[in-house]
């Protein structure tokens, strides 16, 4: 899915205050297509793993903790330039220095819990979808 493809997550702060929909729909109105979906409330372990490049920094904890406090959403994307442009679709890490318009704008709470995660680069977008989904879970192009 390298190019074309990439992973969100709608993460358990805008999943629980009923951001999904409106996410979703900012998604879609830039560009981006479902090619697979779940909810699903992630182990301690899974988080772990899936953060597992953070592990050691001070924020790790807590991000484990947070990403394990509810259910949340991943999501496989799929449009032209697919990571790049939901970068700048999701905003700054920190919802105080994101973009106007942005989903963490929008809807982030704080720097640690917000609303949602894109995948960085082609390379982590293949490995993060595999995380989430089997080859047949996934519609194709
Ligand atoms: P991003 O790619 O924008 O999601 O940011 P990073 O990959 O750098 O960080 C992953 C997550 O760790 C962020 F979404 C939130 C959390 N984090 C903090 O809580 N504090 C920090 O200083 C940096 C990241």
């Amino acid at each position: 899915m390298a190019g074309q493809r990439t992973l969100t997550i709608i993460k358990p702060d805008a999943f629980a205050n009923g951001k999904a929909g409106l996410i979703l729909a900012l998604l879609e109105r830039s560009g981006f297509s479902l090619k697979a979906a779940r909810v699903l409330h992630l182990t301690t372990a899974q988080a772990g793993e899936f953060y597992a490049v953070h592990k050691g920094r001070g924020f790790y904890d807590e991000l484990v903790e947070f990403m394990t406090s509810g259910p949340c959403m991943p999501i496989i994307l799929e449009r032209d330039e697919a990571v790049s442009t939901l970068r700048t679709v999701i905003g700054a890490t920190d919802p105080a220095e994101a973009a106007d318009g942005t989903v963490r704008k929008l809807y982030a709470e704080s720097k640690g819990r917000n609303a949602i995660h894109a995948s960085d680069s082609d390379e982590n977008a293949v490995h993060e979808g595999a995380f989430f989904f089997a080859q047949c879970e996934v519609l194709p192009s």
